[in-house]
Protein backbone atom coordinates (compact mmCIF):
# COMPACT_ATOMS: atom_id res chain seq x y z
CA UNK A 1 0.00 0.00 0.00
CA UNK A 2 0.93 3.50 -0.92
CA UNK A 3 0.26 6.40 1.19
CA UNK A 4 -0.71 9.59 -0.07
CA UNK A 5 0.78 12.29 2.03
CA UNK A 6 0.06 15.86 1.72
CA UNK A 7 2.73 18.28 2.68
CA UNK A 8 2.67 21.75 4.63
CA UNK A 9 4.95 23.99 4.34
CA UNK A 10 7.74 23.54 1.59
CA UNK A 11 10.81 25.60 2.87
CA UNK A 12 14.13 24.30 4.23
CA UNK A 13 12.70 20.93 5.83
CA UNK A 14 9.66 20.19 3.81
CA UNK A 15 11.89 20.04 0.66
CA UNK A 16 14.20 17.87 2.34
CA UNK A 17 11.36 15.68 3.69
CA UNK A 18 9.58 15.63 0.15
CA UNK A 19 12.81 14.45 -0.92
CA UNK A 20 13.03 11.89 1.27
CA UNK A 21 9.39 10.81 1.07
CA UNK A 22 9.45 10.67 -2.77
CA UNK A 23 13.43 9.07 -3.29
CA UNK A 24 14.70 7.58 -0.52
CA UNK A 25 11.94 5.69 1.90
CA UNK A 26 9.31 3.19 0.20
CA UNK A 27 5.82 3.42 0.61
CA UNK A 28 4.80 6.66 0.54
CA UNK A 29 3.68 9.34 -2.24
CA UNK A 30 3.65 13.12 -1.99
CA UNK A 31 0.16 14.12 -3.75
CA UNK A 32 -0.48 17.40 -2.47
CA UNK A 33 1.73 20.42 -0.95
CA UNK A 34 1.09 23.81 0.32
CA UNK A 35 2.87 26.71 1.47
CA UNK A 36 2.24 30.59 2.73
CA UNK A 37 4.36 31.39 -0.21
CA UNK A 38 3.04 30.05 -3.26
CA UNK A 39 5.22 30.55 -5.97
CA UNK A 40 7.77 28.05 -3.58
CA UNK A 41 5.06 25.49 -3.27
CA UNK A 42 4.38 25.60 -7.16
CA UNK A 43 8.27 25.07 -7.78
CA UNK A 44 8.27 22.72 -5.75
CA UNK A 45 5.17 20.43 -7.05
CA UNK A 46 6.44 20.92 -10.52
CA UNK A 47 9.41 18.41 -9.61
CA UNK A 48 6.58 15.85 -8.45
CA UNK A 49 4.73 14.08 -10.49
CA UNK A 50 1.39 14.68 -9.20
CA UNK A 51 0.98 16.99 -6.63
CA UNK A 52 -1.66 19.49 -6.72
CA UNK A 53 -1.03 22.79 -5.08
CA UNK A 54 -3.19 23.93 -2.24
CA UNK A 55 -4.11 27.70 -1.53
CA UNK A 56 -4.13 26.57 2.28
CA UNK A 57 -3.34 23.98 4.64
CA UNK A 58 -6.69 23.37 5.73
CA UNK A 59 -7.81 22.80 1.92
CA UNK A 60 -4.79 20.36 1.75
CA UNK A 61 -6.04 18.67 4.42
CA UNK A 62 -9.69 18.46 3.19
CA UNK A 63 -7.82 16.63 0.12
CA UNK A 64 -9.46 13.42 -0.41
CA UNK A 65 -6.11 12.21 -2.08
CA UNK A 66 -4.66 13.04 1.24
CA UNK A 67 -4.12 10.58 3.48
CA UNK A 68 -1.98 11.70 6.02
CA UNK A 69 -0.30 15.14 6.44
CA UNK A 70 3.45 16.38 7.33
CA UNK A 71 3.61 19.74 8.78
CA UNK A 72 6.77 21.76 7.70
CA UNK A 73 5.95 25.35 8.64
CA UNK A 74 6.82 27.40 11.33
CA UNK A 75 6.06 26.57 14.68
CA UNK A 76 3.52 29.15 15.87
CA UNK A 77 1.40 27.94 13.04
CA UNK A 78 1.37 24.07 14.28
CA UNK A 79 -1.60 23.83 16.30
CA UNK A 80 -4.08 24.33 13.27
CA UNK A 81 -2.82 22.23 11.17
CA UNK A 82 -2.21 19.80 13.72
CA UNK A 83 -5.21 19.91 15.15
CA UNK A 84 -7.64 20.24 11.93
CA UNK A 85 -5.79 16.39 10.55
CA UNK A 86 -7.02 15.41 14.36
CA UNK A 87 -10.58 16.57 12.85
CA UNK A 88 -10.15 15.05 9.78
CA UNK A 89 -9.25 12.05 11.25
CA UNK A 90 -5.44 11.79 9.47
CA UNK A 91 -2.19 10.95 10.68
CA UNK A 92 0.02 13.90 10.64
CA UNK A 93 3.28 14.01 11.33
CA UNK A 94 4.57 17.13 12.85
CA UNK A 95 8.22 18.65 12.59
CA UNK A 96 8.85 19.57 16.10
CA UNK A 97 8.30 22.20 17.62
CA UNK A 98 4.63 20.42 18.24
CA UNK A 99 3.43 23.55 18.97
CA UNK A 100 4.75 27.07 20.27
CA UNK A 101 3.13 27.26 23.33
CA UNK A 102 2.14 25.03 26.37
CA UNK A 103 -1.49 25.76 26.10
CA UNK A 104 -1.48 24.89 22.31
CA UNK A 105 0.24 21.91 22.75
CA UNK A 106 -2.77 21.03 25.33
CA UNK A 107 -5.44 21.77 23.13
CA UNK A 108 -3.73 19.49 20.60
CA UNK A 109 -3.98 16.94 22.82
CA UNK A 110 -7.28 17.40 23.93
CA UNK A 111 -8.38 16.90 20.64
CA UNK A 112 -6.43 13.59 20.06
CA UNK A 113 -7.26 12.37 23.53
CA UNK A 114 -11.27 13.19 22.13
CA UNK A 115 -10.59 10.72 19.46
CA UNK A 116 -9.05 8.46 21.48
CA UNK A 117 -6.37 7.28 19.31
CA UNK A 118 -2.92 8.32 18.58
CA UNK A 119 -2.61 10.36 15.26
CA UNK A 120 0.11 12.62 15.87
CA UNK A 121 3.92 12.16 15.57
CA UNK A 122 6.31 14.64 16.57
CA UNK A 123 9.32 15.34 14.40
CA UNK A 124 12.05 14.40 17.06
CA UNK A 125 14.04 12.70 14.94
CA UNK A 126 16.84 11.97 17.46
CA UNK A 127 15.28 8.82 19.22
CA UNK A 128 15.92 7.24 15.11
CA UNK A 129 19.84 8.48 15.50
CA UNK A 130 22.01 5.40 15.23
CA UNK A 131 24.59 6.57 18.02
CA UNK A 132 21.64 7.84 20.44
CA UNK A 133 19.98 4.71 19.73
CA UNK A 134 23.40 3.21 20.81
CA UNK A 135 23.64 5.60 24.26
CA UNK A 136 20.02 4.53 25.02
CA UNK A 137 20.81 0.61 24.87
CA UNK A 138 24.47 1.58 26.83
CA UNK A 139 22.53 3.27 29.66
CA UNK A 140 19.44 0.63 29.50
CA UNK A 141 22.12 -2.19 29.84
CA UNK A 142 23.36 -0.82 33.34
CA UNK A 143 26.79 -1.33 31.55
CA UNK A 144 27.87 2.41 32.94
CA UNK A 145 25.55 2.15 36.31
CA UNK A 146 22.59 4.50 37.21
CA UNK A 147 23.10 7.54 35.47
CA UNK A 148 23.82 10.41 37.51
CA UNK A 149 24.58 13.17 35.21
CA UNK A 150 23.91 13.98 31.52
CA UNK A 151 25.48 16.19 29.37
CA UNK A 152 23.73 16.90 25.88
CA UNK A 153 25.58 19.53 23.50
CA UNK A 154 24.05 21.66 20.65
CA UNK A 155 25.99 23.61 18.44
CA UNK A 156 25.06 25.44 15.42
CA UNK A 157 27.64 27.03 13.19
CA UNK A 158 25.37 30.03 12.54
CA UNK A 159 21.58 30.92 13.13
CA UNK A 160 19.46 32.43 10.69
CA UNK A 161 18.86 36.49 10.71
CA UNK A 162 15.07 35.74 12.14
CA UNK A 163 16.66 33.90 14.66
CA UNK A 164 15.56 34.92 18.22
CA UNK A 165 17.06 34.84 21.85
CA UNK A 166 14.54 32.56 22.84
CA UNK A 167 14.76 30.25 19.55
CA UNK A 168 17.81 28.76 21.65
CA UNK A 169 15.59 26.96 24.11
CA UNK A 170 12.27 26.76 21.97
CA UNK A 171 13.35 25.78 18.54
CA UNK A 172 17.31 24.57 19.66
CA UNK A 173 17.36 23.43 23.01
CA UNK A 174 13.66 21.36 22.60
CA UNK A 175 15.57 18.49 20.98
CA UNK A 176 17.90 18.20 23.70
CA UNK A 177 14.74 18.27 26.34
CA UNK A 178 13.40 15.71 24.44
CA UNK A 179 16.22 13.23 23.63
CA UNK A 180 16.94 13.62 27.64
CA UNK A 181 13.44 12.42 28.83
CA UNK A 182 14.09 9.75 25.74
CA UNK A 183 17.53 8.94 27.10
CA UNK A 184 16.87 8.47 31.32
CA UNK A 185 13.17 7.56 30.81
CA UNK A 186 12.55 10.12 33.06
CA UNK A 187 10.92 13.53 32.96
CA UNK A 188 12.22 16.58 33.72
CA UNK A 189 11.06 18.68 36.65
CA UNK A 190 13.33 21.98 36.70
CA UNK A 191 15.55 24.07 34.62
CA UNK A 192 17.86 27.02 35.51
CA UNK A 193 18.96 29.07 32.42
CA UNK A 194 22.64 31.39 32.51
CA UNK A 195 24.13 33.10 30.25
CA UNK A 196 27.82 34.32 30.66
CA UNK A 197 30.02 35.71 28.01
CA UNK A 198 28.59 36.35 24.76
CA UNK A 199 29.89 34.96 21.10
CA UNK A 200 30.88 38.09 19.31
CA UNK A 201 29.61 36.26 16.39
CA UNK A 202 26.05 36.47 18.19
CA UNK A 203 24.59 39.87 17.87
CA UNK A 204 22.09 40.63 20.40
CA UNK A 205 21.52 36.83 21.00
CA UNK A 206 22.27 35.61 24.66
CA UNK A 207 24.86 33.16 23.32
CA UNK A 208 26.35 30.70 24.73
CA UNK A 209 23.70 29.15 26.86
CA UNK A 210 24.29 26.78 29.95
CA UNK A 211 21.28 24.95 31.59
CA UNK A 212 21.17 23.20 34.34
CA UNK A 213 18.32 20.74 34.77
CA UNK A 214 17.18 18.21 37.44
CA UNK A 215 15.01 14.98 36.72
CA UNK A 216 12.64 13.37 38.43
CA UNK A 217 15.04 11.21 40.05
CA UNK A 218 17.80 13.70 40.54
CA UNK A 219 19.64 13.92 37.59
CA UNK A 220 21.60 16.21 37.05
CA UNK A 221 21.57 17.56 33.39
CA UNK A 222 23.53 20.49 31.72
CA UNK A 223 22.33 21.65 28.11
CA UNK A 224 24.78 23.93 26.43
CA UNK A 225 23.52 25.83 23.51
CA UNK A 226 26.21 27.22 21.11
CA UNK A 227 24.71 28.84 17.97
CA UNK A 228 27.27 30.43 16.31
CA UNK A 229 30.50 28.48 17.07
CA UNK A 230 31.25 28.86 13.30
CA UNK A 231 33.92 25.47 13.06
CA UNK A 232 30.46 23.33 12.59
CA UNK A 233 27.38 21.51 13.72
CA UNK A 234 28.45 19.30 16.41
CA UNK A 235 26.24 17.16 18.63
CA UNK A 236 27.41 15.52 21.94
CA UNK A 237 25.97 13.49 24.33
CA UNK A 238 27.73 12.05 27.88
CA UNK A 239 26.45 10.33 30.71
CA UNK A 240 27.99 9.54 33.87
CA UNK A 241 26.95 6.77 35.78
CA UNK A 242 28.29 5.47 39.43
CA UNK A 243 30.88 2.96 37.71
CA UNK A 244 31.47 4.54 34.12
CA UNK A 245 30.74 6.80 31.35
CA UNK A 246 28.86 6.51 28.00
CA UNK A 247 29.43 9.16 25.29
CA UNK A 248 28.03 9.65 21.92
CA UNK A 249 30.54 8.89 19.18
CA UNK A 250 31.65 11.51 16.51
CA UNK A 251 30.32 10.59 13.36
CA UNK A 252 32.79 11.13 11.01
CA UNK A 253 34.67 8.11 8.82
CA UNK A 254 37.83 9.51 8.56
CA UNK A 255 39.99 10.06 11.42
CA UNK A 256 42.58 12.99 9.89
CA UNK A 257 45.86 13.45 12.24
CA UNK A 258 47.77 17.10 10.90
CA UNK A 259 49.53 19.78 12.62
CA UNK A 260 50.18 17.40 15.78
CA UNK A 261 46.15 17.09 16.01
CA UNK A 262 44.02 14.53 15.42
CA UNK A 263 40.35 14.41 14.59
CA UNK A 264 37.55 13.73 12.44
CA UNK A 265 35.46 15.70 10.12
CA UNK A 266 32.15 18.14 11.55
CA UNK A 267 28.98 18.19 9.44
CA UNK A 268 27.99 21.32 7.72
CA UNK A 269 24.49 21.79 9.34
CA UNK A 270 21.63 19.12 11.08
CA UNK A 271 20.71 17.44 7.51
CA UNK A 272 24.37 16.07 7.34
CA UNK A 273 24.18 14.91 10.94
CA UNK A 274 20.92 13.14 11.08
CA UNK A 275 19.94 12.24 7.75
CA UNK A 276 19.77 8.69 8.38
CA UNK A 277 17.88 9.58 11.31
CA UNK A 278 15.20 11.77 9.31
CA UNK A 279 15.24 8.73 7.00
CA UNK A 280 14.33 6.03 9.57
CA UNK A 281 12.05 8.18 11.58
CA UNK A 282 9.89 8.58 8.11
CA UNK A 283 10.42 4.76 7.30
CA UNK A 284 8.43 3.19 10.78
CA UNK A 285 6.25 6.18 10.53
CA UNK A 286 4.69 5.32 7.13
CA UNK A 287 5.21 1.38 8.16
CA UNK A 288 2.77 2.11 10.77
CA UNK A 289 0.19 4.39 9.07
CA UNK A 290 -0.38 1.89 6.70
CA UNK A 291 0.13 -0.91 8.99
CA UNK A 292 -3.07 0.35 10.59
CA UNK A 293 -0.36 0.15 13.52
CA UNK A 294 -0.52 2.40 16.76
CA UNK A 295 2.03 5.16 16.50
CA UNK A 296 4.94 4.72 18.58
CA UNK A 297 7.11 7.26 17.93
CA UNK A 298 7.24 10.61 19.49
CA UNK A 299 4.07 11.56 20.37
CA UNK A 300 1.80 14.56 21.25
CA UNK A 301 2.71 14.00 25.08
CA UNK A 302 6.10 14.19 24.12
CA UNK A 303 5.76 17.21 22.27
CA UNK A 304 3.74 19.18 25.10
CA UNK A 305 6.99 17.87 28.01
CA UNK A 306 9.27 19.36 25.71
CA UNK A 307 7.43 22.72 25.35
CA UNK A 308 6.47 22.91 29.07
CA UNK A 309 10.37 22.01 29.95
CA UNK A 310 10.91 25.27 27.25
CA UNK A 311 8.56 27.24 28.63
CA UNK A 312 9.80 27.16 32.09
CA UNK A 313 13.67 27.75 30.35
CA UNK A 314 12.07 31.19 29.04
CA UNK A 315 11.17 32.48 32.30
CA UNK A 316 13.94 31.51 33.78
CA UNK A 317 16.30 33.11 31.26
CA UNK A 318 14.16 36.29 31.77
CA UNK A 319 14.31 36.37 35.60
CA UNK A 320 17.20 34.43 35.92
CA UNK A 321 16.07 32.21 38.88
CA UNK A 322 15.41 28.04 38.76
CA UNK A 323 12.09 27.14 37.63
CA UNK A 324 9.95 24.06 38.54
CA UNK A 325 8.61 21.90 36.12
CA UNK A 326 5.08 20.61 36.55
CA UNK A 327 3.83 18.54 33.69
CA UNK A 328 0.54 16.97 35.36
CA UNK A 329 -0.75 13.55 34.83
CA UNK A 330 -0.05 11.65 31.70
CA UNK A 331 -3.30 10.38 29.55
CA UNK A 332 -3.39 6.63 29.43
CA UNK A 333 -3.36 6.83 25.74
CA UNK A 334 0.19 8.50 25.96
CA UNK A 335 1.64 5.41 28.69
P1 LIG B 1 11.69 27.55 6.49
O1 LIG B 1 11.51 28.99 6.85
O2 LIG B 1 12.79 27.18 5.57
O3 LIG B 1 10.34 26.96 5.88
C1 LIG B 1 9.09 27.15 6.47
C2 LIG B 1 8.05 27.30 5.36
O4 LIG B 1 6.75 27.40 5.97
C3 LIG B 1 8.26 28.55 4.50
O5 LIG B 1 8.31 28.19 3.14
C4 LIG B 1 7.03 29.41 4.82
O6 LIG B 1 6.56 30.18 3.71
C5 LIG B 1 6.02 28.35 5.21
N1 LIG B 1 4.92 28.84 6.02
C6 LIG B 1 4.95 29.79 7.00
N2 LIG B 1 3.72 29.98 7.51
C7 LIG B 1 2.89 29.13 6.86
C8 LIG B 1 1.52 28.83 6.96
N3 LIG B 1 0.72 29.45 7.84
N4 LIG B 1 1.02 27.88 6.13
C9 LIG B 1 1.80 27.23 5.25
N5 LIG B 1 3.12 27.48 5.11
C10 LIG B 1 3.64 28.41 5.90
O7 LIG B 1 11.85 26.78 7.90
P2 LIG B 1 12.41 25.31 8.14
O8 LIG B 1 13.83 25.40 8.58
O9 LIG B 1 12.05 24.44 7.00
O10 LIG B 1 11.58 24.90 9.45
C11 LIG B 1 10.22 24.51 9.38
C12 LIG B 1 9.86 23.70 10.64
O11 LIG B 1 10.71 22.57 10.73
C13 LIG B 1 10.05 24.47 11.97
O12 LIG B 1 9.06 24.08 12.88
C14 LIG B 1 11.43 24.01 12.45
O13 LIG B 1 11.59 24.08 13.85
C15 LIG B 1 11.44 22.57 11.97
N6 LIG B 1 12.80 22.03 11.72
C16 LIG B 1 13.12 20.86 12.28
C17 LIG B 1 14.39 20.35 12.11
C18 LIG B 1 14.78 19.06 12.75
O14 LIG B 1 15.97 18.82 12.92
N7 LIG B 1 13.84 18.21 13.12
C19 LIG B 1 15.33 21.05 11.34
C20 LIG B 1 14.95 22.25 10.76
C21 LIG B 1 13.66 22.74 10.95
C1 LIG C 1 16.60 23.63 13.70
O1 LIG C 1 15.25 24.06 13.60
C2 LIG C 1 16.66 22.18 14.08
O2 LIG C 1 15.69 21.59 14.47
C3 LIG C 1 18.02 21.64 14.16
O3 LIG C 1 18.02 20.26 14.42
C4 LIG C 1 18.70 22.40 15.30
O4 LIG C 1 20.04 21.95 15.44
C5 LIG C 1 18.72 23.89 15.02
O5 LIG C 1 19.31 24.56 16.12
C6 LIG C 1 17.29 24.41 14.83
O6 LIG C 1 17.32 25.79 14.53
Amino acid sequence: MTLKVGVIGTGMIGRDHIRRLTEVVSGAEVVAVSDANEVVAKEVAAGLPAATVHATGEELIADDRVEAVVVCSWGPTHEQYVVASIEAGKPVFCEKPLASTTEACQRIMAAELAGGRRLVQVGFMRRYDAPYRALKQAIDSGVVGAPLIYYSGHRNPSVPEHYTRDMAIVDTAVHDFDVTRWLLGEELTAIRVLAGKPNRHGGELLDPLLMVLESSSGVLVTVETSVNIRYGYDIRGEVVGEEGTAALADTGQVVLRRANSAGVAVPEDWRERFVLAYDVEFQEWINEVTGGRTLTGPSSWDGYAAQVVCDAGVRSLHEGDRVEIALGTRPALYS
